[in-house]
Order: structure tokens, then C-alpha cells, then sequence
């Protein structure tokens, strides 16, 4: 049984999360609950994990987002309609360099691509300084393995604020690098792109990510260094780190679970939305190895997918895989929580796949043909 799928009591997903950070509920060796034991007593039992905090990035962080609040008033107040359309076309590269690049390809594998999308992809997520693809992918592989336990870099037991941002602003958990250390990460070793932003990254990273966004608003079409700053950098960057964030959070929380509700990552569109195409959560973590992230590739709600597909047709991505309807519809009859019908209840007549079993068996057919 992988450990996500431990005594979640069903149908009370908020009571895992603990707002309150300052309690060390249940960071506890191993956050096994017993049987028969409930979250609320077993949080009183000992611990050996003292939660460290990292004063520099606390400190790191508050300006950042400080000076991200500036930016998106002057985004309003001074800033040229450039240096906005800029700030958000650099939202949109550096978050797929995230969700095409570092998420569906380097940490899932979910398809491949041919070295100048790889490049290409590297490049989009130095932008986006959300450590190099290694790091960020070994971080990922953990909280797919041993999600919502203290493995997972990001435990969302451990309540939003911690799953969002407080696991950046402390020491990771004795255990995420204990278990860690047992986590195949050789398919990277031989990758020469990632081989390279990573040596590279001390370089790359200030000069993708804050030098060149901030020159050229100022000169390309003379926008002033404190508007090119605060909204080409500042608030370009949190922003993508938030909608980033979002995916740990708000979608390991909120949403309907139609593929498992025994775990609590959900299908939440808002986050979709932000996070162009990573908020179909449930579906994500039931099938981590579709290129899709979601069951249906609506590009609207998916522009990541609309990204691997363009570059599929021209053939630089290939091997791209995807779960079968069959495969989904055994899963929701098996462990969903009876939203996926809600959600896609329409169906175009008798041979359509979606129409399910049940009804199939339950129809009534009249003048019944004997071939069927
Ligand atoms: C950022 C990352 O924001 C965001 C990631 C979000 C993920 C989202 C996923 C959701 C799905 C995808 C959706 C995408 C949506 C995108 C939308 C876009 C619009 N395994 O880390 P250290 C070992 S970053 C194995 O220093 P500390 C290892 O030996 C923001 N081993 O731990 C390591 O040494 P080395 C910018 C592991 O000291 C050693 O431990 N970046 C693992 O506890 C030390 O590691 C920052 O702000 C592991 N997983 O420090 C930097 N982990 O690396 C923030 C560790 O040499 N980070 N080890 O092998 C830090 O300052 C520190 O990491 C720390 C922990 C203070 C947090
Ligand atoms: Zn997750
Ligand atoms: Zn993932």
C-alpha cells in the first residue's frame, strides 16, 4: 500500500490540516498512524524532529513578496502596458519550464524530447528559479513516493502554510534525505542538459531569472528601472511561485477526488487555471505518468498540454503517454468519490465509452438482436 493511501479518515480531508504550524503535530517519527488510532491523539505522541527555521530565506521571502505587492501596484500605476504584456509572457515560459520541463518530463518521464526542446525547456526553467531541474525533480519524486508523509519535502499534513511556502523557509525533515538517498535519479545523471543548467546554475539562474527581464523593458522600450524591477522581476516571479505553490497547497485540499478519494490531492480548476494545467491533482497522482496531467487535454484549463502537443506534431516530442479510457473508468468505479460522472455527463449516444458499465447493464433493450 503506498503511504498516501494510510487512514485518511474518508470524508474529512480538513481535519489533516493543522492551520496552527506552531504544533508539531504530526511530524512525528515515521507520521505512521496506528490502526484504530485517530490524527488527534496521535499527535501527542513523542517526536525527535525540531522544525529549524531558515532566517535568511525568511528574510529572502518577506522582501519578495513585499516587493512583489509594489510591482502589481505600479503594474497599474506606472508601468507601461509593455512591461506587463512582458512580465506575463515570462509567467507563461518560465511556469512550462516548470510544468512541460522540470514536472512532465524531467521528474515523470511522462514523455520525451529531443535536445533543442530540451534546451529550450532548460532555459524556460532558469527563468523560473525554482532550483535547478535535479533538485527540483529528486524534491518531486519524493512527494509522489511518500506523499503526505514527512518524505514528502512538502507534506501537506504538516497544514497550507507549511505545504506552500514553510517548507522552503526550514530544514527539510531527517527523513525526506534518509529516504531520499534511496530515490532512482540516474536517468538525470546522463542528461547533458541538466548536467549543464546544473553547473552552470549559480550563473544562469541571476541572469535568466532577474538580469535580462529587468533590461530589457528598460532597453528595448524605455521603461524605468524601478518599474522594469518590481514588475518584470518582482512580481513576475513571486506570482509564478505562488500559481507554483498553489499545486501543493490549495490543490492537496480543495477540489472533488473523482479517480481516489482516498488521498487528498483534488481537481481544483483554479489552480489549473494559474498553474497552466496543474491543478488536475487527483487525476495527477492516480496517473503520474500522463503526459496530460489530466484526463481530458482541454487546452484552455491545460496550455501545458497544448505546449507538448505543438511540439509533438513537429516531432521533438515523442513517446508521449497517456492512460487509456478503460484504465480511468476501473479506477473511478474502484476508488472515486462519484464526481467524475457529475463532471463529464455528457455522452453522445449508446457506443460512446463514457456511458458506464452500470448503465450499459442496467439499460433496457427492447426487440434485443441476438449478436450483441
Ligand atoms: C521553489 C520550488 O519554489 C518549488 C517546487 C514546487 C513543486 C510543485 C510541485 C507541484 C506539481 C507541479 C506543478 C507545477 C506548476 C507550475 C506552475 C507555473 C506557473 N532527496 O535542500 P537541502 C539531501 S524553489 C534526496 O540544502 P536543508 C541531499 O544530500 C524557490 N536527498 O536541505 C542534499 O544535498 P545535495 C527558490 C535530499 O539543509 C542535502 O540533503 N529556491 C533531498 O534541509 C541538503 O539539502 C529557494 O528559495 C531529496 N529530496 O535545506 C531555495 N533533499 O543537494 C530554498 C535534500 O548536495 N531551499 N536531500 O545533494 C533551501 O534554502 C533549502 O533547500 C532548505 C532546506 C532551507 C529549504
Ligand atoms: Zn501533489
Ligand atoms: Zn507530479
Amino acid at each position: 500500500m503506498p503511504p498516501n493511501m494510510t487512514k485518511r479518515p474518508v470524508g474529512a480531508p480538513s481535519a489533516l490540516f493543522n492551520e496552527d504550524d506552531s504544533e508539531p503535530s504530526v511530524v512525528d517519527e515515521g507520521n505512521q498512524i496506528a490502526e484504530g488510532e485517530t490524527i488527534e491523539n496521535n499527535k501527542y505522541k513523542p517526536y525527535r524532529y525540531q522544525r529549524q527555521i531558515v532566517w535568511r530565506n525568511v528574510a529572502l521571502f518577506a522582501y519578495l513578496h513585499i516587493a512583489a505587492l509594489y510591482g502589481a501596484y505600479l503594474m497599474f500605476a506606472s508601468a507601461k502596458i509593455f512591461t506587463s504584456i512582458w512580465a506575463i509572457l515570462l509567467y507563461q515560459m518560465s511556469g512550462l519550464g516548470i510544468t512541460a520541463g522540470a514536472h512532465r518530463l524531467w521528474a515523470h518521464r511522462s514523455y520525451k524530447a529531443k535536445f533543442p526542446l530540451r534546451v529550450i525547456l532548460m532555459i524556460f526553467n532558469t527563468i523560473a528559479f525554482e532550483n535547478h531541474i535535479y533538485e527540483w525533480a529528486r524534491d518531486h519524486r519524493m512527494h509522489h513516493k511518500y506523499s503526505e508523509t514527512n518524505a514528502d519535502p512538502h507534506n501537506a499534513k504538516r497544514g497550507f502554510f507549511f505545504s506552500h511556502v514553510g517548507w522552503l523557509l526550514c530544514r527539510k525533515h531527517p527523513e525526506v534525505k534518509e529516504k531520499g538517498r534511496g530515490i532512482d535519479m540516474s536517468d538525470l545523471d546522463h542528461d547533458p542538459v541538466v548536467n549543464f543548467q546544473m553547473t552552470y546554475y549559480l550563473l544562469l539562474m541571476p541572469v535568466l531569472c532577474f538580469l535580462v527581464p529587468t533590461c530589457v523593458p528598460v532597453y528595448i522600450w524605455g521603461e524605468s528601472w524601478t518599474n522594469a524591477w518590481f514588475v518584470a522581476t518582482m512580481f513576475r516571479y513571486t506570482f509564478t511561485l505562488n500559481m507554483t505553490w498553489l499545486v501543493n497547497s490549495a490543490a492537496h485540499m480543495w477540489g472533488d477526488r473523482p479517480y481516489d478519494k482516498f488521498i487528498n490531492p483534488s481537481e481544483n480548476i483554479g489552480v489549473a487555471l494559474g498553474a497552466l494545467g496543474e491543478g488536475w491533482h487527483n487525476y495527477h497522482h492516480v496517473f503520474p505518468w500522463d503526459y496530460k496531467a489530466a484526463e481530458l487535454g482541454n487546452y484552455r484549463a491545460n496550455l501545458t498540454t497544448g505546449f507538448i502537443d505543438f511540439f509533438s506534431k513537429i516531432g521533438w516530442a515523442y513517446d508521449l503517454k497517456t492512460v487509456s479510457m478503460d484504465m480511468i473508468r476501473k479506477r473511478v468505479d474502484r476508488t472515486g468519490d462519484g464526481s467524475h460522472d457529475h463532471h463529464h455527463s455528457s455522452i453522445w449516444g449508446w457506443e460512446d465509452k463514457e456511458l458506464s458499465p452500470e448503465d450499459r447493464q442496467d439499460a433496457v433493450i427492447i426487440n434485443r438482436s441476438h449478436e450483441e
